[in-house]
């Protein structure tokens, strides 16, 4: 099995080489889904380590650009092992974006790789998204889900104020909100007016599932 701590050390220190290493090593070892989800679990530890070290200034926007790119060639080579469904789309749909002043979107793009392999089909707006964005998609495309998704603390402004113009629109009682992001919790939840949150994509998924199905 995959030396999970080692690979979590390597992300944080941005350790390229032994990050593609360990990876390779996992691919060739014929892994299971179960297993391709640690090891990304592990990749998003890795990842907030970076995050750590940016917030005490002993890593700077540089290395933030260059460890977002390691993390996605990880996600795009862990991708295949993630399992897809039949693309029906008969689990629902989605509207998907990161909310209006955060460009992040690694996670938002792993949350949306997982919705789909569960069969969602994933409307996907991009980054900094204004509320007016989400309005049209969910007008256009009427939902069961919208997704924000969002990791600055700024975030948590956008997506209050989506979800504001979502229910301004009257969109807002034929879908439920999911907010996402490392800065998500109940208490945001609350604050923005979402139904879930989630920091996990794989769980994230099942909360649509259930949301879906109530
Ligand atoms: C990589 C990175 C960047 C990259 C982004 C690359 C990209 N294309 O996305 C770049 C270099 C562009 C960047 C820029 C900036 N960043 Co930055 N960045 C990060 C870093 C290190 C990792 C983020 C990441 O990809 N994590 C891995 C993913 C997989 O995790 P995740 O996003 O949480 O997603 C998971 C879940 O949350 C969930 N999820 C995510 N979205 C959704 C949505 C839904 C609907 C659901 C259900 C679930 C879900 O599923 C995912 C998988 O489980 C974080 C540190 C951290 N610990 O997060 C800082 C961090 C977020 N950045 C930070 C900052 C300050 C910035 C900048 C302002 C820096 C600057 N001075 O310019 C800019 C902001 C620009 C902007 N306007 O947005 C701060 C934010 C502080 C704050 N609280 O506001 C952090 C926390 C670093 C720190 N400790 O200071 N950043």
């Amino acid at each position: 099995m995959m030396d999970l701590e080692g690979l979590r050390t390597a992300v944080g220190e941005m350790d390229e080489g032994r990050v593609n290493a360990l990876l390779g090593g996992f691919l060739a070892s014929q892994p299971t889904e179960e297993e391709a989800r640690a090891v990304l679990a592990a990749c998003q530890q890795g990842m907030d380590i970076v995050g750590e070290r940016f917030g005490d200034g002993r890593y700077f926007v540089g290395d933030l650009i260059f460890a977002g790119s390691m993390l996605a060639g990880a996600v795009e080579k862990l991708k295949p092992l993630l399992g897809f469904g039949a693309g029906d789309f008969s689990a629902g749909t989605v509207v998907l974006g990161t909310v209006e002043g955060d460009i992040h979107f690694i996670g938002k793009n792993l949350f949306k790789t997982m919705a789909e392999a569960a069969n969602f089909r994933v409307i996907d707006l991009g980054i900094d998204q204004p509320p007016q964005a989400f309005c049209e998609a969910a007008a256009r495309y009427r939902p069961e889900i919208v997704g924000l998704s969002g990791l600055l603390s700024t975030a948590v402004d956008s997506m209050k104020e989506t979800v504001a113009a979502l229910t301004a629109a009257g969109l807002r009682k034929h879908l439920r909100v999911v907010i996402g992001g490392n800065i998500v919790n109940e208490e945001v939840c609350a604050y923005v007016g979402a139904d879930a949150w989630s920091n996990n994509a794989y769980e994230a998924v099942g909360i649509c599932r259930e949301l879906v199905e109530k």
